[in-house]
């Protein structure tokens, strides 16, 4: 951990119909999976969103009305940051665990996917961001490595209610050139580390140190409003666009 807060853009994704089971009474209002990023320039390249099937996750309304499922800590952090109604008191509508939320259809901003869907990733951490986190594999190993295993697992598919159509049509998306990494540089990563399964996490978090910096400092977009343009010198543009949209919030932890 570094000193100071960390500024992340909370990326929403809408629940679309028909909504999980457990999430029916909230039928007719605006709910959204809240993820933490610090890479806005990929959402370009969502394929799906992760959730960690055996952790608990809680819906609160937000003072725009706005119903926000995440982690219950960082729904206390956002409670402080001007999210909800009263300081440090979070409405909370629903308690539930990530399995209740697998399976889930999602509009994602800048995808190319009219829906995308909530999937199992059982390496979430439960003491950073909001517990939801947007897959991009073209440009994360661990997004890469866990999209592989729903893919090649019907066995782990089946374990967790996902259905091949939630899988098998969405593959990384090239949408930025990584100098010596290529257009899907997380690809490249993992087939040179001999990459086996997301709980590889020695070789992850060497792929990572692989490709995270030189994505940012000397990656160029491929695709969107910003093509041609190197990583670095769009991020925060595209970040101000997404809030403006409200398509995205800031958060800090
Ligand atoms: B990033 P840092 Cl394409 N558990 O978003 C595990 N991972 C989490 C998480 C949690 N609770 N919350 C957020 N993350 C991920 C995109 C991305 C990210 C790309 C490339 C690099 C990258 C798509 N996934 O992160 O420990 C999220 O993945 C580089 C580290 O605060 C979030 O940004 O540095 C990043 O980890 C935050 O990690």
């Amino acid at each position: 951990e570094g000193v100071g807060p960390q500024e992340y853009t909370l990326i929403k994704m809408k629940v679309l119909e028909p909504f999980p089971e457990k999430i029916k009474s909230l039928k007719g209002k605006a709910v959204y999976l809240v993820a933490a990023t610090l890479r806005p320039e990929t959402m370009y390249g969502q394929t799906n969103c992760w959730i960690r099937p055996d952790s608990r996750y809680i819906a609160f309304e937000t003072v725009n009305k706005d119903i926000f499922i995440c982690m219950q800590r960082s729904a206390r952090n956002m409670s402080y940051q001007g999210y909800t109604t009263e300081e440090g008191n979070v409405n909370v509508l629903l308690e539930l665990t990530g399995q209740d939320l697998i399976g889930a259809a999602l509009k994602a901003p800048l995808t190319s996917h009219d829906r995308i869907y909530a999937l199992p990733m059982l390496t979430i951490k439960e003491d950073k961001g909001t517990g939801v986190v947007t897959s991009v594999p073209s440009d994360s190993p661990d997004d890469y490595a866990a999209l592989v295993d729903l893919k090649k697992k019907q066995a782990f598919r089946e374990k967790y209610g996902v259905t091949d159509a939630m899988v098998i049509p969405f593959d990384p998306i090239p949408i930025i050139d990584v100098p010596e990494f290529g257009k899907l540089s997380a690809v490249t990563a993992y087939e040179k580390l001999k990459i086996q399964s997301q709980n590889d996490r020695d070789k992850l978090q060497e792929a990572k140190e692989m490709v995270y910096l030189k994505g940012f400092y000397d990656g160029v977009m491929l695709v969107g409003e910003y093509k041609g343009k190197k990583v670095q010198d769009i991020k925060k543009d595209l970040q101000k666009t997404l809030v403006e949209k409200k398509e995205a919030v800031i958060y800090f932890e």
